[in-house]
């Protein structure tokens, strides 16, 4: 039984070392909380929950996840004991709804506290326990200059053996996209695939011509071409235009019970884990179990976490049935700062889950209070 004595909430600033373009806009910041949980015996357990700056990738922002951990949530869990993750999760679905970064911030950090507790690690907490110890990691090249994506791949081959993609599209006319695409496609042919992210930017009948494109170039997977709530709509849409071409479904996927009705109707040919957008750690469980009863694969995104919340993420999908589209975990790399005293190593293209009980990371108070300084 874990008691809980405290529950602390900082605010870190942080900002992209180059900035993301998507369909929507271009992000600059990144807003992490900081969430520390400590029990009766003094032990500490800490998560994250990141904004990309606004309310633009999904509704969340950093103001109302700050509000519902420190106002909403944390006098209701001070001095309250709880057996597991399980009940804790059960907890918090009694206390508030929605509001997935807040619930992912609160249960990675009890993840961790419970695994600092009992000195097991957090993938041997979750599910059925780890099932792999390293995971593939993938990398973004930049949507605009073919030259400079190249040789920023080719670099991070050498440094990292990255051996997947990822591109944003979406943003300039599909068919310049579609053929620069498939440029990077050809080159790294036999190396690494390229997967394209297209954030909800076509409507359905716009995306009927321009998955095929992108099919055609050669591209290995399309990440939610079309805006995502409607499942019977983009089932249709593969259907119809019998591309052949994998979908990944990511923003639509806001819990378990969409999660189920995306399976139901094979919206997808493989779901994004993201506890924030999911509903926290446990959902991202069921989502994913959801998904492999289907028959659906499962890939594991990320919201730009530090450290912190890269190892939670990094357990997370270690434990999960499947992982056939590896992970886009990534965060600590594209973050001008970071929270911990030692980066999470990444051997052969694959970040290494960490040995240590809980998270298996360490916290640099140093730099976390420099990234509090910051506005
Ligand atoms: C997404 O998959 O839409 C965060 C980082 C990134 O590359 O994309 C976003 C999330
Ligand atoms: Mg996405």
């Amino acid at each position: 039984m874990i008691r809980i004595q405290k529950i602390e909430a900082q605010r870190l600033n942080l900002r992209l070392r180059k900035t993301l373009r998507m369909s929507f806009g271009e992000i600059n910041e990144q807003h992490v909380l900081l969430v520390r949980t400590t029990d009766v015996d003094g032990v500490q357990g800490v998560g994250e929950a990141g904004v990309m700056s606004g309310p633009y990738w999904n509704a969340d922002t950093i103001e109302g996840t700050h509000a519902v951990v420190t106002r909403y949530a944390a006098p209701w869990l001070e001095g309250r004991d709880f057996a597991n993750l399980t009940e804790y999760s059960q907890m918090l679905h009694k206390l508030f709804r929605g509001n997935g970064s807040a619930r992912t911030a609160l249960e990675m950090s009890f993840l961790d506290l419970e695994g600092k507790k009992s000195g097991r690690r957090a993938a041997d907490l979750l599910g059925d326990g780890a099932r792999r110890t390293q995971i593939p990691v993938g990398w973004t090249l930049g949507s605009n200059d073919l030259g400079l994506a190249i040789e920023d791949g080719e670099r991070v081959i050498n440094e990292r053996g990255h051996r997947m993609f990822k591109l944003k599209v979406g943003i300039v006319e599909p068919e310049k996209e579609a053929e620069y695409a498939g440029a990077i496609a050809r080159h790294f042919q036999g190396r690494a695939r390229v997967l394209v992210d297209a954030n909800q930017a076509w409507s359905y009948a716009e995306a009927r011509d321009i998955v095929l494109r992108f099919q055609d170039a050669g591209v290995a997977a399309i990440e939610q071409p079309t805006p995502g709530h409607d499942p019977i709509a983009m089932r249709r849409l593969r259907e119809e235009t019998a591309f052949r071409i994998p979908i990944i479904a990511d923003e639509p996927l806001t819990g378990p019970s969409v999660a189920k009705l995306h399976a139901t109707h094979q919206s997808a040919t493989a779901f994004a884990l993201k506890p924030q957008r999911d509903g926290g750690l446990m959902a991202s469980l069921k989502t994913a179990a959801i998904a492999q009863n289907a028959g659906i694969q499962c890939y594991g995104g990320t919201m730009l976490e530090t450290s912190i919340g890269t190892a939670a993420l990094l357990a997370l999908y270690a434990s999960v049935p499947d992982l056939s589209w590896g992970s886009e975990l990534f965060g600590p790399l594209r973050l001008d700062g970071d929270t911990t005293t030692e980066p999470l190593l990444i051997r052969d293209g694959h970040l290494q889950l960490p040995e240590g009980p809980g998270l298996g990371v360490t916290l640099d108070e140093d730099r976390i209070r420099h990234l509090a300084s910051l506005s």
